[in-house]
């Protein structure tokens, strides 16, 4: 897969995208990322990029023409059409079901904004999707891009180890993680947890996804109610609540939860 940055700030959109899990793709050329910058298009002497807001007021605004020729360019040097997707706080939540949906496409483009953002005529005619990666307010496009870089980067074919397999990841099955423990078994923070040592697979996965479960419940309610569950994990989210309201009950006898645990109770 190909993506292609539109940024200010390509270095560091390059930067961003060698390390880890995803620099370790790209020298497998499992996935390729180039970056251009609008500045390098312009074509008044001042390298202009922004120009002030028609109608007035603070801040400037992301210029049509040089955005316009960086893309023209980047979409020559493609042989197939590029999905062109927009980072703003406007656009349409990222999941990781959009995610899996874009990793598949040969090739995207990811356009960063600065400033108070990208003439609206331009989005209009160049962009086919814009893209929030959360209701809040970056100073950039550029953090939004490295993140649909990294979760899409790391979903190419063999870019995970099979210890790394994106399938026990949150949110795959919809669902929360589980804990996760390792050596030494015994410690002042705490022992792990005894059916991990047990070597008993089918308890391990059903205590595994028991605690996913439990932890979606009690931590994103939301997402189990999108979610209809088979007879297994009915019961067992059954024994996780059992257990928890019997902990609970030990531990704190205050009132001061129950309205939570009321609403988890629906
Ligand atoms: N998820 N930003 C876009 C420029 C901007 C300003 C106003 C449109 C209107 C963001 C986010 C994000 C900051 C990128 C503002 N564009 N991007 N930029 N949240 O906050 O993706």
């Amino acid at each position: 897969m190909r993506i292609d940055v539109v940024t200010l700030f390509p270095d560091f959109m390059r930067q961003c995208a060698a390390v880890g899990v995803v620099g370790r793709a790209q020298q497998r050329e499992l996935l390729q990322v180039e970056a251009w910058n609008p500045r390098d298009y312009a074509t008044d002497n001042y390298r202009t990029v922004d120009g002030r807001t028609c109608g007035g007021g603070p801040g400037m605004v992301m210029l049509i023409e040089p955005l316009r020729a960086a893309l023209k360019v980047m979409r020559e040097a493609a042989p197939e059409p590029v999905h062109v997707i927009y980072l703003s706080p406007q656009g349409a939540r990222l999941t990781q079901g959009r995610v899996e949906a874009l990793a598949k496409l040969p090739r995207i483009a990811l356009l960063c904004g600065r400033y108070e953002g990208v003439d609206e005529r331009l989005l209009a005619h160049e962009v086919d999707e814009e893209l929030s990666i959360g209701d809040y307010v970056l100073s950039g496009g550029e953090l939004g891009a490295a993140v649909i870089i990294d979760a899409v980067g790391r979903l190419q074919d063999g870019a995970l180890n099979d210890a790394q397999s994106a399938e026990q990841d949150s949110f795959s099955n919809g669902l929360l993680d589980c804990p996760h423990y390792a050596r030494p078994v015994h410690d002042a923070l705490g022992d792990v947890p005894e059916v991990l040592l047990s070597g008993d697979h089918a308890a391990i996965r059903r205590w595994r996804l028991k605690q996913s479960l439990g932890r979606t419940w009690l931590r994103r309610p939301d997402l189990l109610a999108q979610r209809a569950l088979d007879a297994e994990s009915r019961a067992l989210l059954d024994e996780f609540r059992r257990e928890y309201a019997r902990e609970e009950q030990a531990q704190r006898p205050s009132r001061q939860n129950d309205a939570v645990n009321d609403d988890r109770n629906h």
